[in-house]
């Protein structure tokens, strides 16, 4: 049977990022994607001017009253930015409709990076984000978001045993599995490490480092390992697929000189992914 998956994150219309990452890659993954906007942007927040922002608070509670009614079911749930408390607590109305027993849902608390907030995203809705987050099966913070989540200081370039320190406290807050991104332990290689409160297993992936900062690395990553698990793989093979094809994405894009702010070119490295899921030899 083809696995399903509903995307409830941000449409940003330019900049790749949010949905029109995360569905062409479910999508090539083989997996069946309905999507819900939490806003509809013309581009993602992240350095590009006069940015047009359309909330659509009021349009998720519409999609929850139809897609209650229809005999729906998914294999995972996938949720991602939000930008207000009001957005966050109609993104939870949908989630509960949506998941059932066995629903894999997966939080990205896309809340910020490189130590701060993203901006259309303040302190109040951070705090409505970390109790959405403690209800997610999976979380995949950057550094930035597992210290919002903790309430702590970010630490951008902790030691090995501060991020499992790191993953084990947000375990704690409820999730039974946690990848936190943008994990670094040398300048060479980039990557990010997994924990697993039932097996208490952590595990790290890395692949090489390009220098700069690259827009929508995070959504690359998340739709990369959610399509890995639904595909069958292991956690820690699923983070590493995604590790590298990331990686990969980044490269490519620093070859063809696209600016970092448009998002990555991850358009012609599908086929390397799909490999990594042996979907294609
Ligand atoms: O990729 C994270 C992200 C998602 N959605 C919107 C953003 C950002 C980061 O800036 O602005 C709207």
């Amino acid at each position: 049977m083809q696995k399903t998956a509903a995307a409830i994150h941000d449409f940003s219309g330019f900049g790749k990022c949010s949905l029109t990452v995360i569905l062409p890659v479910l999508s090539a993954a083989g997996i069946a994607c309905s999507a819900a906007p939490t806003a509809i942007l013309s581009s993602h927040t992240g350095g590009l001017p006069n940015v047009y922002v359309q909330d659509f608070t009021e349009g998720l509670h519409g999609f929850t009253r139809q897609w209650t009614e229809l005999p729906l079911s998914f294999d995972a749930i996938y949720t991602g930015y939000m930008s207000s408390p009001e957005q966050v607590e109609a993104c939870a109305e949908l989630t509960d409709v949506l998941r059932k027993p066995g629903t894999l849902f997966v939080a990205d608390p896309a809340l910020g990076d490189n130590g701060s907030l993203y901006s259309g995203v303040n302190k109040a809705t951070a705090s409505a984000m970390a109790r959405f987050c403690c209800r997610a099966d999976l979380i995949l913070p950057n550094l930035t978001e597992a210290a919002l989540l903790l309430g702590e200081k970010p630490n951008l370039s902790p030691t090995r045993a501060e991020v499992e320190e790191l993953l084990q406290k947000l375990a704690a807050l409820g999730p039974r599995r946690v990848a936190i991104t943008g994990v670094s332990f040398s300048p060479r290689k980039i990557g990010a490490a997994c924990y697993d409160a039932l097996s208490h297993e952590t595990a790290f992936a890395f692949a090489p480092c390009m220098e700069g900062h690259y827009h929508g690395t995070g959504d690359l990553f998340g739709a990369a390992l959610l399509g890995g698990l639904l595909r069958g793989l292991q956690f820690r093979e699923a983070m590493q697929a995604a590790v590298s094809f990331v990686s990969r994405c980044v490269w490519r894009t620093k070859q063809n000189g696209t600016d970092p702010r448009f998002g990555l070119d991850f358009e012609e490295e599908l086929p390397f992914y799909l490999h990594a899921l042996s979907i294609i030899v």
